[in-house]
Parts: C-alpha cells; sequence; structure tokens
C-alpha cells in the first residue's frame, strides 16, 4: 500500500498507528512474510513514525524530506528506495499519479468539528492532498496539541494542474486567501484514534562562535543591501532553513536592531518565535511548528498572540514558486559544500550517502530574490573542506546560488563569471588551511583545463573526496 502519512519537521505525525503498524509488519516478518508499504510525508518525522517503521525494515519506498538516522541508515544501506524531491513539487506530482494510487491517509489532527471538518496540528504539510487523494482515512486525534492552533491554518484550495491554473491571490505573507479547516469526506474516514504526547522536542544548541560569525557576516551584507537600495529596511520576507545556524541568523539579526521584518518560510523554529513575540517579525507564514520544549512552552503561553502573527500553510503554498518569487524572500539555507563556481550540494556526502533531503531549500533558492547558502568552512574536525573543487553531487546549480557564506566572510557571486565567482569564493569562504590547495588547484586548472569557461581539471576534480573517503581528510 502506499500511504500518504502527515509530519513536517518533527511536527503533527500520528502519534499511535505507525508504532501499531510497525508491531504488525514485524508480526508478519517473524512468520516469514513480506510486508513493506510506501511511505509518503510532508518531509522529516520522528522516531515514533519513520524510526520504527524502518527498524522494522516496514518501508519499502519514501519520500520527500527525511532526517531519522535509523531511515537515514537503511536508505544508504540500499534496502529503502528514497526519493528526494522539492517539497513544493509533491502535491502535484501526487495529483498527476506519480506514486500511484494513495491507499490510506494517515493524519494528524487538533480536532474534529462538529460538521466533520479537521482542526490542523502544528504542520500542514501535504495533508490536504493526502486528506483529498486517499481512498481511506484515519485521523489521529492528539488531545496534547494545543486548542488555540484552532484559527492560525490557512487552506488554500484553489491550486489545480496545469492548465486550469489561476493566479494564487496571496501579495502579502501573512495573507489569508483559505479556510482556517481541513476538509475530508467523513465516507472515507475508517477509524478516528485518540492519542496524546508532544512533537518530537529538539532543543537547540547556543549558538557557538563559528554560526554567530555566519549571521555577523549576513547582517553585515542586509545593511550593505539596504545601504545600496535593494533592499527595503525592514528587508523582504526570509526563508529560514533548518538547524542552529539558522537560529543563529535570526537571533542576530534581533541583535543587530532590525525591525517589521516578516517570514514567508517553511519551519518555524525556536529563534523565529523569539523575533514574532518580541515583535521583530511581525508576520510569518509557514507549513509547521518545529520547537523545542522551552519554545512549546512559551508557544502555549502566548498563543493568542501568535495567531495573530502565525499563519500555517500546505506546503504546495508555503514553497510555491510563483508565491515564492512575487514576495521576493531571501532564502537562508545550509548546506553540504560548494563548489568554486558556486555549486551547492546540500544532501550528499561523498556523492553517494545522503544525509536529509532537498527539502525546500531548492524551492526558495530558486525562486527567491536573494538565495543565500551558509556552512561552516569546514566539517569532520577541520579534515574536510566545505569548499571544494567539484561537488560530488549538485542540488542547487551555479545559477541559482547568490551568495555563499562561512564563519570566514561572505562572498557576493551576483553578476560575476565563472571564474570572477572563484577567485571571490576562495579570497572569501575558504579555510585558511585549503586555501593554498584551491588556489593551486585553480591556478593549474587555469592553465591546463579543456575549456577555459569553467576551468576543471577532470582527473582531480573530485580527488578530495577520494581522499576523505582513504583517509579521513581532504588534506593534500
Ligand atoms: O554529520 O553529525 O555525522 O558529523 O553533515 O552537518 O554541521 O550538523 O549541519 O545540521 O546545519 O545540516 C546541509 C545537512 C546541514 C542541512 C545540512 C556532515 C556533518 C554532520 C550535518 P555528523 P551539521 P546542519 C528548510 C531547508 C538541506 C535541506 C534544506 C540540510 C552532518 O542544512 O539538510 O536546506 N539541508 N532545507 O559532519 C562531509 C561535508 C559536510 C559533512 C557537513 N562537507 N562533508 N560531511 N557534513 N558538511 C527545511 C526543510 O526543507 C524541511
Amino acid at each position: 500500500m502506499t500511504v500518504g502519512m502527515s509530519g513536517f519537521t518533527g511536527a503533527g505525525y500520528p502519534k499511535a498507528v505507525p508504532q501499531a503498524l510497525a508491531a504488525q509488519i514485524q508480526s508478519a516478518h517473524d512468520r516469514g512474510e513480506a510486508f513493506g508499504i510506501r511511505v509518503l510525508t510532508g518531509a522529516s518525522t520522528a522516531p515514533e513514525l519513520d524510526g520504527v517503521l524502518a527498524r522494522t525494515g516496514g518501508i519499502d519506498f519514501r519520500l520527500p524530506y527525511q532526517s531519522d538516522p535509523e531511515l537515514r541508515a537503511r536508505i544508504n544501506h540500499g534496502q529503502i528506495e528514497y526519493m528526494d524531491i522539492h517539497l513544493g513539487h509533491v502535491a502535484q506530482y501526487a495529483w498527476s499519479g506519480f506514486f500511484g494510487d494513495i491507499d490510506v491517509a494517515v493524519i494528524e489532527v487538533a480536532g474534529v468539528l462538529p460538521d466533520g471538518r479537521l482542526i490542523p496540528s502544528t504542520s500542514v504539510g501535504n495533508n490536504k492532498t493526502w486528506l483529498d487523494l486517499a481512498a481511506k482515512v484515519v485521523l489521529e486525534v492528539n488531545r496534547d496539541q494545543p486548542a488555540g492552533l484552532e484559527g492560525m491554518h490557512d487552506i488554500y484550495y484553489g491550486t489545480a494542474l496545469p492548465p486550469h491554473r489561476k493566479p494564487i491571490p496571496l501579495l502579502a505573507p501573512g495573507d489569508r486567501i483559505g479556510e482556517p479547516y481541513l476538509r475530508v469526506d467523513p465516507d472515507k474516514v475508517v477509524a478516528v484514534v485518540e492519542t496524546g504526547g508532544h512533537d518530537r522536542l529538539t532543543p537547540f544548541a547556543a549558538p557557538d562562535d563559528t554560526s554567530a560569525r555566519i549571521a555577523g557576516h549576513l547582517v553585515e551584507f542586509f545593511r550593505h543591501e539596504i545601504a545600496r537600495g535593494r533592499m527595503p529596511g525592514n528587508l523582504l520576507p526570509l526563508q529560514s532553513g533548518v538547524g542552529n545556524i539558522a537560529n543563529a541568523v535570526l537571533l542576530g539579526l534581533r541583535e543587530g536592531g532590525f525591525e517589521q521584518l516578516s517570514a514567508y518560510t517553511e519551519v518555524i523554529q525556536d529563534g523565529m518565535l523569539d523575533l514574532i513575540r518580541s515583535g521583530t517579525i511581525t508576520t510569518a507564514s509557514a507549513t509547521a511548528l518545529s520547537l523545542s520544549p522551552d519554545g512549546v512552552a512559551d508557544f502555549v503561553e502566548h498563543i493568542d498572540t501568535y495567531r495573530r502573527r502565525i499563519v500555517l500553510r500546505p506546503q504546495e503554498i508555503s514553497n510555491h514558486a510563483e508565491l515564492v518569487r512575487r514576495l521576493g524572500c531571501i532564502a537562508l539555507n545550509g548546506m553540504v559544500e560548494a563548489d568554486l563556481y558556486g555549486n551547492v550540494n546540500s544532501t550528499h556526502v561523498a556523492g553517494s550517502r545522503i544525509i536529509n533531503g532537498i527539502g525546500g531549500s531548492g524551492d526558495f533558492a530558486r525562486n527567491g530574490f536573494l538565495s543565500c547558502f551558509l556552512t561552516p568552512s569546514t566539517a569532520k574536525h577541520g579534515q574536510v573542506s566545505a569548499l571544494v573543487p567539484m561537488v560530488s553531487h549538485v542540488d542547487h546549480t551555479e545559477h541559482d546560488v547568490a551568495v555563499v557564506v562561512t564563519e570566514q566572510g561572505l562572498a557576493d557571486l551576483r553578476g560575476l563569471s565563472p571564474k570572477q565567482r572563484a577567485r571571490v569564493i576562495i579570497e572569501r569562504c575558504a579555510h585558511p588551511d585549503f586555501k593554498p590547495q584551491l588556489e593551486d588547484y585553480f591556478q593549474r586548472a587555469c592553465r591546463h583545463s579543456y575549456g577555459l569557461q569553467t576551468p576543471h581539471l577532470l582527473p582531480e576534480a573530485l580527488s578530495w573526496h577520494q581522499r576523505f573517503l582513504d583517509t579521513g581528510s581532504m588534506r593534500a
């Protein structure tokens, strides 16, 4: 069966049915019977869904974004087929039938109205799509999700496949263009399960020196862009990826004195919640709330304030190319590595081993007004350079990457040719330990490359990655 489940970055995923299903799968396997399902979600979920199903060997196919260690390990061992896809594309692929029939939707909700409409939970993700397309629906009603969530969501029912598409009437991040509830055909609902329990709650590390320096470079750059008249004083709607660096950047904006900001993004993390409560961010649109225990406590305490300032939407809207382009988002995403010419790898170590997935980074990087990629200049205790001659996997091409930032500095690639970009990236972003190695490669490539538009020495271009696999270090 193909099962569409709720869940986006550890929020709003079903907490009981996947575990019961895993027990059934385990019994079947113990009897020697094959039993595996295809699992489609919004994005990453939690040990109670991805973890437990992966451990039983019960997932045959999975999409889109994931971050569970058990699931990741099985994908990288070749036991699970994983399709990494832009989060904003999932719904149209599903409607077009590329995932086959959706047999069952398993969706967590915060409540059910007497007329059958559903109060969405802490994430919306692809729930509208799964509820619309699935033959049968199982609802998990989580009594522990805050009642004050009601009214925070905006579910837009006007999307369509070409040639029937109409402009989506959203002009500002806080606009409400739909309705606060999800619809479901009651005849399809085969079970309603009452559950409790909180979302997977990850505490954040306090920003370290590296993240603070990355944030500092960005804040200085934004001031420069404002001074040049390229952005208003309150910036443009921010899209901020997941993780500690993104959190540090948000804190940096508040400390930098920015005001009246807005966010049009996928995930609201603690850092953004702080800015919303303090009024630094006046409006935030997302598809999920991914909060630490402290973040949840704060969210519940001030939920009436947050309901006025936060809109949670389906991910086909939060990540919609038309809207990201119209609003002119500033895309801030992490990366694994970038190459001299600005191609970015967000997903794979050494070209073959996946970490999480592209998530929404491509939806925003390609369509945003300003596309920034952030990373420490080294990984693996300084043995690996995040700036390499050629990326071992490409998620974002040189044409979609405007700014690269490491703790060393910021490279503004706009308006530059490939060779000009290489000089700026080496100069501004590379770690001093790897700078001479990169300069040496680039200079020799400029002398001996087959073509001089994007100089490369093909036998050497991926040799840094091979050296890392052979010796644990990219150092020459
Ligand atoms: O692995 O813990 O085994 O050592 O990659 O790296 O430093 O913890 O960084 O948590 O910020 O994640 C790109 C993965 C960065 C993330 C990525 C290894 C490193 C570690 C994680 P270990 P860190 P972060 C909105 C947008 C794509 C999706 C996206 C991501 C692990 O930002 O998934 O942007 N992005 N979505 O050691 C070898 C390198 C490495 C490396 C890091 N150069 N070589 N290993 N690592 N760099 C959200 C959604 O869309 C839902």
